[in-house]
């Protein structure tokens, strides 16, 4: 069903105070693609080693018992999606202290700028930071541990992390107190399923109402994204405030996305993966009448009858056929991504399927807009391979950061870009990382941008540290960056 493009979008306030917008130009940049495969001196797989722990159901260790079957991808063994849990332990304080360099050789084929001496140098994208970026020295705090947490958000004038466990609870936290102000058990809604890459997989909350919502897999296994009521001042959810925004029909247990967030522009974006199995096989992704393999772009309040509303300015309101709440495509599990909250800037970690795994960038245009009409190529394209020959997309966004499963690697895990970090060498960094090999990169993000042509410069990555099963990696509610482990760890990044 098609529902109608409002007519007007109301024009919400910015969020908290302390973001900052700032114009940002890019120099038009010849083409010249990017692609880059990581191999990581660290790990220096060679082998079959890149094999999720799939198929070790045993594994989650110390999880509450309503949380966290190992994700298994039910589709294709040889393929890992968020999360899998490997069964490391939370912890490993000897990979938390040692920084080392990533080294980043092309891969076969790739087409990169030449950094032979004398040569001209790549111009650098014109950001509001210069670059190279100092090269932070990182060193993992332990926060806390919940149950098998996948994601932490951040309420406005408020300084305590919300996290979201799989299970079904969010605890708001803070050095003082762990109080949970949510279970899903509470409410009269759908049903609830968990384990695998089912649950509560997201939260956001609203930039000016007193409200959160919430993505989570229902008793049929479908997406829902939901809205509920939160007391301003304890922070707790409503129950019975629980609200139904969307519902998306999920043909496969794995793949559901998750990630929800408020843009620049204050309204909400909701990430899809592409329904599941593998290969995606309903070719979906490129589909525009499907919500599936999709990031949307939704005013979450009801509009008159209706749910929510529908921006005007969605790009495919008055493309026939299509699904008029699609910001973004071509997307097999955008489990998560974030806004850069000093350009607008839209990073996406966009899962791969059995070789390769990639961070996507789209460039806002003064401070909003990241995505519109962007299409990041899955599933014709897998990172910067052809996957599917029976579909075509010549012109989508390719990824700036691509990196193979050699070493460990299985599945990426977006991150965000460190802005108001009282580490401040981190600022300007995109932190991210892999959730089996448990690597942490920081990328400079002054290295590389993406234009119309494709992906420029040269990314220059840091492998900064080592989280098993990490989920997530956020910014909290004062700018510092967090990692999330699905095994239970909340570790904060502080100077070495
Ligand atoms: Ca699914
Ligand atoms: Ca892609």
């Amino acid at each position: 069903m098609r529902s109608d493009p409002r007519t007007h979008v109301p024009s919400l306030p910015r969020g908290a105070g302390r973001r900052r917008r700032t114009t940002r130009r890019r120099r038009p940049l010849s083409g010249g693609a990017v692609a880059l495969a990581l191999a990581v001196a660290a790990c220096g797989g060679s082998d079959g080693a890149a094999e999720p722990a799939a198929s070790d159901p045993g594994a989650a260790a110390g999880d509450a018992a309503t949380t966290a079957d190992p994700p298994v991808d039910d589709g294709t063994p040889t393929t890992a999606d968020l999360p899998v849990d490997d069964g490391a332990p939370a912890t490993d304080p000897g990979a938390a202290s040692g920084a080392s360099t990533t080294t980043i050789t092309p891969s076969a084929g790739a087409d990169l700028p030449s950094a032979a001496p004398g040569s001209e140098p790549e111009p650098a994208p014109v950001t509001t930071v210069a670059g190279p970026l100092p090269e932070p020295d990182v060193r993992l705090v332990d926060v806390a541990t919940f149950a098998a947490p996948v994601e932490i958000a951040t309420r406005p004038s408020d300084t305590r992390l919300y996290v979201v466990e799989q299970g079904g609870s969010i605890v708001a936290a803070d050095d003082e107190s762990n109080q949970v102000v949510f279970e899903i058990g509470s409410v009269d809604g759908p049903g609830f399923t968990t384990g695998g890459e089912r649950g509560l997989l997201g939260l956001a909350f609203h930039p000016d109402e007193d409200l959160a919502y919430i993505d989570f897999t229902d008793g049929d296994g479908d997406t829902v994204v939901a809205e509920l009521a939160i007391d301003p001042g304890s922070g707790r959810f409503d129950p019975a405030s629980y609200r139904e925004v969307l519902t998306v029909d999920q043909p496969y247990s794995n793949h559901n996305g998750g990630e929800l967030a408020f843009g620049p522009d204050g309204l909400l974006y909701v990430g899809l993966g592409d329904g599941g199995d593998g290969g995606d096989p309903d070719r979906v992704a490129l589909d525009l009448s499907s919500q599936l393999g999709k990031i949307l772009r939704i005013d979450p309040l009801p509009d008159g009858d209706r749910p929510f509303g529908v921006p005007d300015d969605n790009p495919h309101v008055d493309d026939e056929g299509a699904d008029p709440t699609i910001w973004s495509s071509g997307l097999r599990n955008p489990w998560r991504f974030s806004f850069d909250s000093l350009t607008g800037d839209l990073w996406i970690g966009d899962v791969g399927q059995g070789q390769v795994e990639e961070i996507d960038l789209a460039p806002a245009t003064d401070g909003a807009g990241a995505g519109r009409g962007l299409s990041f190529g899955w599933s014709a394209f897998e990172g910067d391979q052809p996957f599917n020959d029976d579909v075509d997309d010549p012109d989508h966004t390719r990824p700036v950061v691509t990196y193979t499963h050699e070493g460990g690697n299985c599945s990426v895990s977006g991150g965000v870009v460190a802005r108001e970090s009282s580490f401040e060498q981190l600022n300007g960094w995109y932190v991210f990382g892999d959730f089996c090999s448990g690597t942490v990169w920081a990328l400079d993000t002054t290295s590389v941008t993406s234009t119309p042509d494709g992906p420029s410069g040269e990314p220059r990555l840091v492998e900064v540290a080592n989280v098993p099963a990490l989920a997530a990696v956020v910014e909290g509610p004062l700018g510092d960056v967090y990692t999330v482990s699905t095994s239970g760890a909340v570790q904060r990044l502080a100077p070495a």
